[in-house]
């Protein structure tokens, strides 16, 4: 070691103040191993689940009610696959590449969002999805704008704003149902009743089980806890739900004074670890479907490498 190069636990202690600084951490700067490793795992399923999320709601834009229904559903789709590409590409810029991320993904070893798990039934389903489900993803991506790694909290910044898009258009849907016949209420009522739950489950397991969120803390990665984010959730839908005239589908719903916040219920937990262990719903359709789509799209990315080395060649040669 030469006499002015630095330990790992000196550059530690260096990274570590920058983070206490508020300084972003960029792709080029030295940063733990285990800093690298976790955000490569966070922020490759974050796009993951942009990615997989389209599914539940491609499926419906053919039977979309209306024209400018459809029209809506179809940019929602395609701002979520975007937000899929932006977040591959910012993890790429910690030395994984696509092809690995996918593979990850595809073999079952890197998890998506447990609400992608659940079926898409009604059309009722696609209020559901964009008021809650989007809704869930803001709360949370609202405090990921301040993440520690540059390129992750940029994409977040741009990601939030067609968010609330999203979640504007889902709720719009909801209100139309809901002030409908009493057969489209009932579809608001059932659509929010089976998504509420999945929904909550979004922000992850209880702070005390969670594995990885004293280390995300510690680094800003994330910015706060699952069980905080939860909360917040929970209590910014009373007045939606409320104003909707929709029943509150957890009845042990309780405001408590001096906590500030509503009591609820316990989730099922079992429930959850079994979608995020591979075993819910729609797990292995999810999956099929990907691989199928990313096997016939292979051409696609065979011509774009094809071009691009017809444009090195030409470029040596000029
Ligand atoms: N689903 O130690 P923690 C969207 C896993 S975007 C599946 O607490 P962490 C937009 C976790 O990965 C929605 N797995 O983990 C849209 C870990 O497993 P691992 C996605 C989950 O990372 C709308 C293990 O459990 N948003 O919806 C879940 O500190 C509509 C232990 O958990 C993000 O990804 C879950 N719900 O906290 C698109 C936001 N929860 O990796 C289309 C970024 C936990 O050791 C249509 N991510 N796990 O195998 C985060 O903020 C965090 O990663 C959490 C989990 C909060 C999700």
């Amino acid at each position: 070691m030469s006499k002015h190069s630095k330990t790992e636990a000196e550059l530690d202690a260096i990274f570590q103040q920058r983070i206490e600084d508020e300084q972003k951490i960029e792709p080029k700067d030295w940063m733990p191993d285990t800093y690298r490793k976790n955000l490569i795992r966070q922020m490759s399923q974050h796009a993951h689940s942009e990615v997989i999320g389209t599914q539940p709601e491609g499926n419906w834009i053919t039977r979309a009610p209306s024209l400018r229904r459809k029209a809506v559903l179809l940019a929602k789709v395609q701002d979520e696959s975007g937000h899929g590409l932006y977040l591959y590409s910012a993890t790429e810029t910690l030395g994984v590449s696509r092809s690995e991320l996918i593979a990850a993904l595809q073999d079952g070893s890197a998890k998506y969002a447990s609400i992608f798990n659940y079926p898409a039934q009604t059309w009722g389903d696609m209020g559901a999805i964009g008021w809650l489900v989007d809704g869930a993803a803001i709360v949370n991506q609202v405090s990921l704008q301040r993440t520690s790694y540059g390129p992750y909290a940029r994409s977040m910044v741009r990601i939030c704003k067609e968010e609330s898009f999203h979640q504007r258009q889902g709720y719009q849907v909801m209100i139309e149902l809901a002030q409908g016949s009493s057969k489209q209420k009932c579809l608001a009522q059932d659509s929010l009743n089976r998504f509420y739950w999945p929904a909550l489950m979004m922000f992850g397991p209880h702070d005390s089980e969670s594995a990885h969120s004293a280390k995300s803390m510690k680094w800003k990665i994330k910015r706060e806890t699952n069980d905080y984010l939860r909360q917040k959730f929970i209590d910014q839908t009373v007045s939606q739900i409320e104003f909707l005239g929709l029943e509150h589908p957890d009845k042990n719903l309780k405001w408590n004074e001096e906590r500030g916040h509503y009591d609820s219920s316990e989730l099922d937990w079992d429930e959850f670890y079994a979608v995020i262990n591979g075993n819910g719903h729609c797990n292995r359709q999810r999956i099929q479907h990907h691989i199928k789509a990313h096997e016939e799209g292979t051409w696609v990315r065979e011509a774009m490498a094809a071009y691009k080395n017809k444009h090195i060649k030409a470029q040596h040669v000029a």
